[in-house]
């Protein structure tokens, strides 16, 4: 445990590599307070140096919630001076989540509104339960969104759409968010109903362990790579692109990773890769 309030969990045998950051603060859904954000921050900081981390799970096990946002209760109480102090480590602590050199996953399975919407937006890939509600109720408030959600929504569906769910301070669920392209993938209430250990409450949580599973084989000095060259693509020039993507190939091609893959395809064998 990091702080009461967050966790993270390395998974062993099979699925060692992946790793589960999970937040826990059931009275207040998840809303992003001073501890929370501390919290969260110092264990970006472990995953971020963990050699043996190759896939990311964010996910909070309050039934019902991801995240409730920004704590409104807390900001109450709080002089401009310390809000302002605030929002810069909420919102550095969101860069940290993107900058991550592992790839990410948020599994939504329940309310992500406001800054928890935005905290997903800083995942490579969100997968949504069936509770999954999410939106930007800021406007409603008297705001706008500040912690990235303008900028990050936007790269991702478009100007149009972003604006549409903004002005209207709109709530929506799983479908909606997959037919817009915010989510990678939904999970359906029926679909595992026979599975006894699995409830409505981390139907996403599964689904994402899934799509980390699926990731873990493959050279993580390579998938590493892969995102950075991806997370340049929306933000430089073509040209500045494409050299951005030969560096990081660079970076691949002295890995002993790579002599493993050539090997394994010509011994007709799966790879075994060792991150190096
Ligand atoms: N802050 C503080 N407390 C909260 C928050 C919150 N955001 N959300 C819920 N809580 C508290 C409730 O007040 C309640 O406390 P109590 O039991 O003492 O009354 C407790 O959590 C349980 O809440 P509910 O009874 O409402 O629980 P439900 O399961 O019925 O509903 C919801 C859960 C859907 C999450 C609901 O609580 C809700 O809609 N919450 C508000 C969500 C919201 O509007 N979030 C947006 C906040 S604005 C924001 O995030 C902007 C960030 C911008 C960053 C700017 C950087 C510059």
């Amino acid at each position: 445990a990091v702080s009461d309030e967050v966790h993270v969990v390395r998974h062993s045998g099979a699925d060692r590599g992946i790793l589960t950051l999970t937040l826990h603060r059931p009275k207040a859904k998840n809303a992003l307070s001073r501890d929370l954000v501390s919290g969260f921050r110092k264990a970006l900081e472990e995953i971020r140096n963990d050699r043996e981390a190759r896939v990311v799970i964010l996910r909070s096990t309050v039934p019902g919630v991801f995240c409730a946002g920004a704590d409104l209760k807390e900001r109450a109480t709080m002089s401009p001076a310390e809000i302002e102090q605030f929002l810069y480590s909420m919102k550095t602590s969101f860069k940290e989540l993107e900058s991550l050199p592992q790839p990410t996953i948020a599994a939504l399975d329940g309310a992500a509104l406001g800054g928890g919407f935005e905290l997903s937006l800083c995942c490579d890939l969100r997968v949504a339960g069936p509770r999954a509600v999410l939106g930007l109720p800021e406007t409603s408030l008297g705001i706008i969104p500040g912690a990235g959600g303008t900028l990050r929504l936007t790269r991702l569906i478009g100007p149009s759409q972003t604006k549409a769910l903004v002005f209207t301070s709109r709530r929506f669920g799983p479908y909606p968010a997959l037919s817009m392209g915010i989510v990678n993938d939904v999970v359906e209430s029926a679909e595992c109903m026979d599975e006894k250990s699995m409830d409505d409450h981390s139907l996403g949580y599964e689904r994402a362990l899934e799509w980390a599973r699926e990731i873990l084989p493959n050279g993580p000095v390579a998938v590493r790579m892969a995102k950075r060259s991806i997370d340049h693509a929306s933000s430089v020039d073509p040209a500045t692109g494409l050299d951005i993507e030969q560096l990081c190939y660079a970076q691949v091609i002295p890995t002993e990773d790579r002599l493993e893959g050539l090997r394994a395809f010509k011994e007709k064998r799966k790879p075994v890769y060792k991150g190096c």
